[in-house]
């Protein structure tokens, strides 16, 4: 029908339309000038409405793949699919974003397991800045970060070590207790991370000392008070900065507040932006027992 009167219409998603008054061409055709899909991910519709006909409703999915929009769930299984539809990073691996709510501070675990690919695991905090990455754990390509963290917001990302790779991966997490940290495993922390850990003799040994390590993604010029303290060690905080080739340079480290404690408190500020190792130790060689610690 030629000469109809068409109304285009947004009726869902919040985007616009322009030319949204056509009329048909000889073809019985209508064409709306441009539909600018709505600002968040979800279902997006547009109508179009002449005379007394049926009003034809288009759907448009304005998700876009790398706004995390999925949830995982603390404590549960997610099965999920790296596709070419997915969002991409730089290197063209696929990415899922998963949102996680952590409604305690704690110790938490991550882990990425796949049966086809080599699997790589990355932690966001909810502004996206990293605070956790792995590669593999264990003795296969699969995936696992633990973090200590303070309640919130966070983002899992669901990714391959190689470009261009789809298959099917599972997440799961799960809450773990504090002062478990030993074997010289990684473990990341954020700002505001507290914990109550151990010095044990299955801790990482630097000439006779124990100390546990953990990982931190500092902005560059902003000021860093790390805490600890202990009834039973001496407590002990140094920092370093970690470099291209593997090894480290130390920052800056602290033995005690002042001339009343043993407690140590370090405060720093990172030269730049990037992961930091924190090592808790002690002032004297050997010594093991709790200690606490609050990254500020
Ligand atoms: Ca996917
Ligand atoms: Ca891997
Ligand atoms: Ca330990
Ligand atoms: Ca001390």
């Amino acid at each position: 029908m030629a000469g109809a009167r068409v109304t285009f219409t947004v009726t869902a998603g919040g985007g616009s339309v322009t030319g949204a008054s056509a009329t048909t061409n000889t073809e019985g055709i209508a064409t709306v000038g441009s539909w600018t899909l709505g600002p968040s991910s979800g279902t997006n519709t547009l109508t179009a409405t002449a005379g007394n006909l049926p009003a034809v409703t288009f759907t448009a999915n304005g998700a876009d793949p790398c706004i995390p929009a999925a949830v995982h769930t603390l404590g549960t299984t997610t099965n999920g699919e790296l596709t070419k539809s997915d969002c991409a990073y730089s290197d063209g691996s696929f990415v899922d974003f998963y949102r996680v709510t952590l409604t305690a501070a704690g110790t938490y675990v991550f882990n990425q397991t796949s049966t086809t690919f080599n699997t790589f695991l990355l932690l966001y905090d909810a502004s996206a800045n990293p605070l956790g990455v792995n590669d593999d754990f264990g003795a296969g390509s699969d995936s696992r970060i633990k973090a200590i963290l303070p309640a919130g917001n966070y983002v899992v990302a669901a990714n391959s070590l190689d470009a261009n790779i789809t298959g099917r991966y599972t997440l799961t997490s799960s809450a773990g207790a504090a002062g478990t940290v030993t074997n010289c495993e990684t473990v990341f922390l954020a700002r505001g991370s507290a914990s109550t850990e151990s010095l044990e003799t299955t801790d990482c040994p630097r000439n006779g000392f124990y100390e546990d390590r953990y990982f931190i993604y500092l902005t560059g010029g902003q000021l860093t008070t790390v805490s600890m303290s202990s009834a039973s060690i001496d407590s002990y905080i140094a920092v370093y900065t970690l470099n291209q080739d593997g090894t480290k340079t130390l920052l800056a480290q602290n033995d005690d507040k002042d001339g009343t404690t043993k407690d140590a408190q370090l405060v720093f500020t990172p030269p730049s932006t990037g992961f930091y190792q924190i090592a808790t130790t002690s002032g004297g060689a050997g010594a093991t027992g709790a200690y606490s610690f609050t990254v500020q």
